[in-house]
């Protein structure tokens, strides 16, 4: 079964590794779609501070993952779930329902975030130091 999941994945951290490795255990094979720089910038009205390129590299470097692409819109999971033939994705549960419409495609499960660690906490602790 080939699990798909999505993400910014900035500033690398454990519950990164948690919810890929959770949902690389859901199937066989995990695809993950990183957000590119400019759907971060259109989102948050910032850029990542590691670029598109390294969050690539280092999601692929990941021995939990199969294959890296670049989500260039929040608007295409539908088209790169089909494109990658994905039978299910995999999200943290700050998504929860709001993939729900694709369950015609694929099957689709939230999965409890990490408690207490986020990149934006990340920045303000490195920041204020
Ligand atoms: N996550 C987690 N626990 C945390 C932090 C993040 O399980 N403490 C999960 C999120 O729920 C998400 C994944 O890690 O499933 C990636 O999180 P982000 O990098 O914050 O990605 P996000 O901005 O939510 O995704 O199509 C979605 C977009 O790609 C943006």
């Amino acid at each position: 079964m080939r699990v798909i999941t999505f993400g910014t994945f900035d500033v690398f951290h454990v519950g990164h590794v948690n919810i890929l490795e959770r949902a690389r255990a859901c199937g066989t094979e995990l695809y993950v779609g990183v957000s590119s720089d400019k759907l971060n910038f259109s989102k948050k009205d910032r850029y990542p501070i590691y670029s598109e390129a390294d969050r690539m590299r280092i999601i692929s470097a990941l021995s939990c993952v199969d294959f890296v692409f670049l989500e260039e819109s929040l608007e295409l999971k539908r088209d790169y779930i089909q494109q990658y033939e994905a039978d299910l994705l995999v999200m943290g549960d700050d998504w929860q329902g709001k993939f729900d419409e694709l369950s015609d495609i694929c099957q689709v499960k939230y999965l409890p975030r990490t408690p207490s660690i986020s990149t934006t906490e990340i920045i303000e602790v490195v920041r204020h130091k």
